[in-house]
């Protein structure tokens, strides 16, 4: 059921490739064998997260769901570089979280307005085979491919979805309250459940506002999942102020005082958000009994500060100081705080503990690990340089070692991610 709510998405991101090094030959006339002059691949392109005080959802996300960076380009003659892959920007909703899913961390908590957050990296490009020549080796016909990034799964959770939420049972007329307060254009009906999605708008006062969230959905038994309880008590969650909105009317034939009750004690049961500040908004004011509702509940309030607005969505009576008031208590209220940062998040892992392991399958010892995949990202397969360069790796990086601890022996079927070879001691 989740997957049907915005305020939590999953998506792939990938930060762009390195592009490769060049294999070049300077070339005049006349001049036999010119020098290497093969550039260097250019980096990838960074993903980066930026937030948007204009965007309130993740509604943007429901069906774009992949974003890579573009790639570097490879690199040119004359040791021109290749092109930078150009870098991907993500607008999100201030109060984005941005979690990777393979461990569970939180990569970032997108807050600030329009501050540029590079959350990966794109990858180094490859050098080009100028870079190889020494005074033995005077023709290095390989070049290095340039850092492939990898693809990480990530789940954006909106941490506050509205300054202030409409909540209370339904048909009360939360939605007709939020089109009468906003532009917002909400579904309303006289049955239960029409909306499943929180609606919002903006509310305009002064040259100020805030945005004012439809919480539809609660009702007896929401903090036992009732429902889509959760799911509705999750939003209100991450509202700053709410609104408790009755049919004060009671035209459904419910009494509006014990309605009043039974919402404040789902709401205690589901983190004690009873303790989230309220207001009492008593609607529908312009229908017979509300008057004499009105003075009941007022008699049962007595000597609380609760406050109560009586209001007619109908006939657009008594928002004017509801308004008011709840940008008096929205400028004393704190800010939601932020969510604390894995600073132990890495988007490389080669500085894991482990940089290879060996296991057996079948006839075959296998080596895996971050060492093992930037090593095979550094070599080209083509050339006995570049392989040399590969053997001599192997051994420095222990790995011959530990495939003969192992059990390998002179012969033996080895493979590391692509490459496979004989194991010779
Ligand atoms: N008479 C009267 N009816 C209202 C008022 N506000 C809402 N309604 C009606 O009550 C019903 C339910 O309203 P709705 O906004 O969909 O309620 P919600 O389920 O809380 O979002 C609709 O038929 C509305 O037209 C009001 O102030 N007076
Ligand atoms: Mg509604």
């Amino acid at each position: 059921m989740a997957s049907s709510f915005v305020d939590i998405v999953r998506i792939k991101l990938k930060a762009g490739n390195g592009g490769d090094g060049k294999v070049n030959f300077h070339r005049e006339k006349f001049v036999q064998a010119g020098g290497p002059d093969g550039g260097d691949g250019g980096k990838g392109g960074d993903i980066v997260f930026v937030a948007d005080p204009g965007m309130h959802t993740l509604l943007d996300f429901r069906f774009n769901r992949k974003f890579y960076a573009e790639p570097g380009m490879i690199g040119g003659p004359s040791r021109s570089n290749g092109k930078s892959g150009e870098d991907l920007i993500i607008k999100v909703p201030m109060g984005t979280v941005i979690r990777d899913m393979a461990n569970d961390e939180i990569i970032a908590d997108i807050q600030e307005p329009n501050v540029p957050r590079i959350v990966l990296h794109g990858g180094r490009g490859g050098w080009g085979n100028s870079h190889f020549a020494n005074s033995i080796r005077q023709a290095p016909n390989f070049a290095k491919p340039g850092i492939k990034t990898e693809v990480f799964d990530v789940q954006l959770e909106l941490k506050t979805i509205a300054d202030v939420g409409l909540v209370g049972f339904p048909n009360v007329g939360k939605s007709t309250i939020l089109s009468v307060l906003t532009a917002a254009k909400p579904k309303i009906a006289n049955y239960h459940f029409t909306t499943l999605l929180p609606n919002l708008g903006v509310v305009k006062a002064h040259s100020d506002g805030f945005v004012l969230a439809d919480i539809p959905g609660l009702i007896e038994g929401a903090s036992e999942g009732a429902g889509l309880g959760y799911e509705f008590l999750r939003h209100v969650e991450r509202t700053r102020l709410l609104l408790h909105v009755l049919d004060i009317s009671g035209c459904e034939g419910r009494d509006p005082l014990s309605d009043l009750d039974i919402i404040n004690n789902e709401l205690d049961k589901y983190k004690e958000l009873s303790k989230k500040p309220q207001i009492i908004v008593c609607n529908k004011m312009d229908l017979p009994e509300a008057e004499e509702n009105l003075k009941r509940l007022k008699e049962k309030l007595e000597g609380t500060d609760t406050l109560i607005f009586p209001v007619s969505a109908a006939t657009v009576q008594g928002f004017a100081p509801l308004v008011e008031e709840c940008m008096r208590k929205l400028k004393e209220l704190p800010e939601i705080e932020s969510f604390e940062e894995d600073s132990a998040w890495e988007e490389f892992k080669t500085l894991s503990e482990e940089p290879f392991t060996v296991r057996r399958e079948n006839e075959w010892f296998v080596v895996e690990g971050p060492v093992v995949d930037d090593l095979i990202y550094r070599i080209n397969m083509d050339d006995d340089e570049s392989m040399a360069f590969f053997e001599r790796s192997l051994r420095r990086l222990g790995i011959i070692d530990a495939l003969r601890e192992a059990g390998a022996t002179d012969g033996d079927s080895v493979r590391l991610g692509e490459v496979e070879f004989d194991f010779i001691n």
